[in-house]
């Protein structure tokens, strides 16, 4: 029988990437995202390619009532998921601490630490049926925190934290719990980040060549494909240029 893997922040990204590796391994998706259209085109696009099932749910994971009211609420034939993998978040602003805008650090608070803890609190009814597994999407600026990086660091350290908790907590339940932490990879992070300012985007991926969303998928699916006695507990990966959060060798 097929398996269902549920993505938050499914239409572009990592998310994008992770649902087409499941998909091509004949997994069932459930996808979640704010744009409608972006995320529709995407399912439809891997329901054609690799004939599995998608449901697309359309919600901003900050909405503590959208979110229970969309994941806690499956579809009866779609609520044997297992697989959860907390991948909607993002940076805003590369700001020193002063300087720094308020609404850009309750943005990726809400996004990056509660949005998190209430898709998995929604979820989680779902997973422990299932003796399931969490993957959440950290970062290498969950490991160490860098200049300018100051909340975003933060709510990534907070990832890691409550993938540690989470996997404590859910010991009794046969719960797999893992943290993939990626260091720079080449999607659109970096022009969110910097609010759409292309240049500076691009020269964070110049001189060296960084990972690629489908790098961060492949990951996922070697941790969500082991035997059922395995848990990889943390994965903090970068391309061959990077050697932590804020040393990267540019040629
Ligand atoms: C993304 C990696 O170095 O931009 O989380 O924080 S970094």
């Amino acid at each position: 029988m097929s398996k269902t893997i549920l993505i938050t922040g499914a239409s572009s990204g990592f998310g994008k990437a992770i649902a087409e590796k499941f998909a091509a391994g004949g997994w069932n998706l459930i996808l979640t995202a704010r744009r409608k259209e972006k995320l529709e085109a995407v399912a439809a696009d891997l329901e054609k390619q690799f004939g599995v099932k998608t449901l697309c749910l359309v919600f901003d994971i900050q909405n503590k009532e959208d979110v229970f009211k969309h994941l806690g609420n499956l579809p009866a034939e779609w609520q044997a998921v297992n697989l959860l993998v907390n991948n909607a978040g993002l940076a805003l602003g590369r700001d020193s601490f002063q300087d720094a805008n308020l609404e850009d650090w309750e943005t990726m608070i809400d996004t990056n630490v509660k949005g998190l803890l209430y898709a998995s609190k929604a979820v989680l009814p779902y997973l422990i049926k299932q003796e399931g597994h969490i993957i959440n999407i950290g970062s290498t600026a969950g490991k160490e925190v860098y200049k300018d990086g100051n909340v975003y660091c933060a709510t990534k350290h907070a990832v890691d934290a409550i993938t540690k908790a989470q996997r404590i907590d859910l010991l009794p339940h046969h719960i797999k719990v893992t943290a993939i932490h990626p260091g720079a990879v080449e999607t659109d992070f970096s022009l969110i980040r910097f609010k759409g300012d292309a240049t500076k985007a691009a020269a964070v991926y110049a001189g060296y060549e960084p990972l690629k969303a489908e790098d961060i998928a492949d990951t996922a699916w070697y941790v969500a494909n082991l035997p059922k006695h395995v848990c990889i507990n943390d994965v903090v990966m970068t391309c061959v240029a990077q050697g932590n959060s804020t040393m990267i060798h540019k040629d």
